[in-house]
């Protein structure tokens, strides 16, 4: 029986292999895995404790604020951030604006995290997989001093880690700090991210596609000829692929990463500059993709390189094995938009 490696001792291993190391990204991603642990607590629980069920805003029956499970686990990285000193600031899907943390210490430390506490609304209340995306950065602005906008608007490029936690039928946590994708599964019975998926690497291709394909006919015609493409029949590819979409980016994304295949997500006239947000929820995956062998682009420029303009800010997103979303790519560049 080979050793159990936990992800604080594969943390601790990979920061020996950086002898200047002062441990604070050590303890940051530790930080990230226990806060996980405790939201994997109440999406497990949510059918059960009324205090995380129903919208926000609403009072339940004893006269209390009820509270959504994404503001719940918003809190709750916020919290976990905000005490252990390795952070100054903050971004977040559920904060309008980003988040300079007052404290001393905070104002000592060297990085900002942006991140989508639970990604998947519509699955939430449903009981379907969430998920949790992270990207982690060194401040720009100087140590001491309270962090800045700035220091929320670098590319995915100058990532220090990124990733994402899937609250699944297990729940797991996916990173890389650049070196490789490495995957933990909770072991519930000992409270402890076991590595499960060591240097995760995405098949070239693969026979899944994944959109909201509601959206097929106002978007880009690029990506009807592609998912046309994708049902036509040719043993020699293995076509037809399969269409599978859960409608949660994280857990679609994972599936993706292991077995092989494409999402994307591309801009509508609803959503007219794209639905997933560049900073939070593409950014860390596109960080993740790459370093396991795929691409990210948003059909125009790598995700990565993108210089970001504004917190919130949504592209079109298109992230898989290398050669769909290479072939998607040929779709777009060699369809014409009808006037
Ligand atoms: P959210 O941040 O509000 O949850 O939106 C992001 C989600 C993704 O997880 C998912 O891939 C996509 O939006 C689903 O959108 P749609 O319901 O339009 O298919
Ligand atoms: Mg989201």
């Amino acid at each position: 029986m080979s050793k159990l490696t936990t992800l604080n001792e594969f943390i601790m291993k990979k920061q020996a292999d950086f002898p200047g190391a002062s441990g604070e990204l050590s303890r940051l991603l530790n930080d990230i895995a226990v806060a996980s642990k405790i939201v994997t607590r109440d999406v497990r629980r949510a059918g059960l404790v009324d205090n995380i069920l129903g919208a926000q805003g609403e009072v339940n029956v004893q006269g209390e604020q009820q509270q959504k499970l994404d503001v719940v686990a918003d809190n709750q990285f916020i919290k976990m951030f905000e005490m252990g000193g390795e952070v100054c600031g903050i971004g977040s899907e559920e904060n309008d604006n980003y988040m300079a943390f007052k404290s001393e210490t905070s104002k000592n430390g060297k990085y900002v995290v942006l991140f989508d506490p639970l990604d998947g609304s519509s699955n939430i209340d449903v009981n379907v997989s969430i998920g949790t995306i992270f990207s982690i950065y060194h401040r720009i602005s100087p140590v001491g001093t309270e962090a800045t906008l700035e220091d929320m608007l670098q590319p995915g490029d100058k990532q220090v880690a990124g990733g994402y936690v899937l609250y699944g039928s297990s729940t797991m946590l996916v990173y890389t700090t650049g070196n490789g994708v490495n995957g933990f599964t909770l072991d519930p019975t000992i409270g402890e991210f076991c590595l499960s998926h060591p240097n995760m690497k995405t098949p070239e291709t693969g026979r899944i596609y994944s959109m909201n394909e509601g959206n097929i006919a106002v978007c880009h015609p690029g990506y009807r000829k592609y998912t046309e493409y994708c049902q036509e029949e040719d043993a020699s590819t293995g076509r037809p692929y399969s269409g599978r979409y859960i409608g949660s980016l994280v857990a679609d994304f994972h599936r993706n990463l292991i077995k092989g295949g494409i999402y994307f997500y591309p801009t509508t006239p609803a959503a007219p500059k794209g639905r997933l947000r560049l900073l939070y929820e593409c950014n860390p995956l596109a960080f993740v993709i790459e370093q396991a062998g795929g691409l990210a682009t948003d059909g125009t420029q790598r995700i990565m390189s993108i210089k970001p303009t504004e917190l919130h800010q949504r592209v079109g997103f298109i992230v898989g094995s290398k050669q769909m979303v290479e072939k998607l790519q040929e779709c777009l560049d060699t369809t014409a938009v009808e006037a």
